[in-house]
C-alpha cells in the first residue's frame, strides 16, 4: 500500500484527497509540489461555476445539479466558497446539512471553503482544489461562490461554464447584475420559479443580456439560455445540465475551450510570477526603507520610475527597461 499522497489520491483515497485540500486550503508549501505532481492528470473535468446574490438558491440547485449528474453516472465534485464566513460560518454549516445527502456517495466529494485572507488568494486555493478533483477524477467539479465582488469573479474565471443564479422579484439586483456577472454569465437561472414573477425576471433578463448584445445570430455565439427552475422541488433541473453540457460542446466545437484555457494559463503563471516577485520585495526590501522611498517620492526628491528601476535591480531584474518595469 502507497503511503504516497499523490498517488492515493489518484488511485481514488478520498482521505487522500480530504488531506490534499487541506494542505491547498492552509497554503502548505506540500501542496505546491503536490500539485506539479498532479497537473499532468488534470484537465479532463468540466468546471462549472455557480454564482449570485446569497440565498438565492446556489447550494439548493447545486445539490440538485449533483444528484442530477449521478443519475447520469458522472462523479461529482462539489466545493463551496463563502468568503463571508470565514471561521464560523453559518452559511457552510447549512451548505453542508443541505449537501448531507449526497455526502454518503463515494462518487460525490463535497466541501467547503473560508477565505483565510491567503497568500496565493481564495481563487487561486479554489483553483488548485478543483484541479486536484479533477485529477482524481472527478468528471464534473462544481464551484459554488457568492457573487459579490472581484474576487468572486475571479473564482467563476477559472471554471469552463458559469451560472448565474438569479431569483424572481428581484430588480435591483439585476441591475447590479449589469456591472460585472452579466457579461460572465454562460447560462442564467431564475431560481424559485414556484414564486409569482418568474417569467417576469426571465423576460427582463433576456432584454439585459440583447442590450449587451454580444450575440448576433451566428454559430460561433453562444447564446446565453435564461432557465427557470425550482430548486427545492427539483424542477428543470436536468434541463440546467443539458445546458451545461451543451455550452461544453459548444465550447470544443467552436475552438473557444482552446483559447479559454491558454487565456487561463496565461493569466495563472503570471499570477503566480507577481506572487513570487512580491514575496521577493518583501523578503529584500524592509518596510523602513519602503517607507523612505515612498517618502522620498512623494516629496520629489526621487521620481516613481526611478525607485521601481532601484527596486527592480534589488529582486534580481539586471535589465528594468528591458523587463517593461
Ligand atoms: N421557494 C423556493 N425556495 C428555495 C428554492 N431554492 C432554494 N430555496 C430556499 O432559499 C433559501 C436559500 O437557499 P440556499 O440554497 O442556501 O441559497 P444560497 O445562499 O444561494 O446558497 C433556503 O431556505 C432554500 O430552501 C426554490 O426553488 N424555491
Ligand atoms: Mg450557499
Amino acid at each position: 500500500v502507497s503511503t504516497d499522497i499523490v498517488e492515493r489520491l489518484l488511485s481514488g483515497d478520498r482521505r487522500a484527497l480530504a488531506r490534499m485540500v487541506t494542505l491547498i486550503e492552509n497554503e502548505s508549501p506540500a501542496a505546491r509540489e503536490y500539485l506539479a505532481r498532479l497537473y499532468p492528470q488534470s484537465g479532463r473535468a468540466q468546471i462549472i461555476g455557480v454564482t449570485g446574490s446569497p440565498g438565492a438558491g446556489k447550494s439548493t440547485l447545486v445539490t440538485q445539479v449533483a444528484r442530477e449528474l449521478r443519475r447520469r453516472d458522472l462523479r461529482v465534485g462539489v466545493v463551496a466558497v463563502d468568503p463571508s464566513s470565514p471561521f464560523t460560518g453559518g452559511a457552510i454549516l447549512g451548505d453542508r446539512i443541505r449537501m448531507q445527502e449526497l455526502a454518503g456517495d463515494p462518487n460525490v466529494f463535497i466541501r467547503s471553503m473560508a477565505s483565510r485572507g491567503s497568500l496565493g488568494g481564495l481563487a487561486a486555493a479554489t483553483r488548485d482544489v478543483a484541479r486536484a478533483l479533477d485529477a482524481a477524477g472527478f468528471q464534473v467539479v462544481i464551484i459554488e461562490t457568492v457573487g459579490a465582488g472581484q474576487a468572486e469573479v475571479e473564482i467563476v474565471r477559472a471554471a469552463h461554464s458559469v451560472l448565474v443564479v438569479t431569483v424572481p422579484g428581484m430588480g435591483d439586483d439585476i441591475q447590479a447584475l449589469k456591472a460585472g456577472i452579466l457579461e460572465i454569465a454562460d447560462i442564467f437561472v431564475v431560481n424559485k420559479a414556484d414564486r409569482p414573477g418568474a417569467d417576469q425576471a426571465a423576460a427582463e433578463l433576456r432584454m439585459l443580456l440583447s442590450l449587451a448584445a454580444k450575440q448576433p445570430k451566428s454559430p460561433d455565439v453562444w447564446r446565453v439560455p435564461i432557465l427557470k427552475t425550482s430548486a427545492t422541488q427539483g424542477e428543470g433541473i436536468a434541463e440546467v445540465v443539458d445546458a451545461l453540457f451543451r455550452h461544453r460542446a459548444f465550447l470544443s466545437e467552436s475552438g473557444q475551450l482552446a483559447r479559454r484555457n491558454q487565456r487561463q494559463v496565461y493569466s495563472e503563471v503570471l499570477a503566480l510570477l507577481q506572487h513570487a516577485l512580491a514575496q521577493r520585495l518583501k523578503q529584500t526590501v524592509p518596510d523602513e526603507e519602503w517607507q523612505h522611498l515612498i517618502d522620498a517620492v512623494v516629496e520629489r526628491r526621487e521620481n516613481p520610475y526611478q525607485v521601481a528601476d532601484l527596486l527592480a535591480r534589488r529582486v534580481g531584474l539586471s535589465d528594468p527597461n528591458q523587463a517593461g518595469v
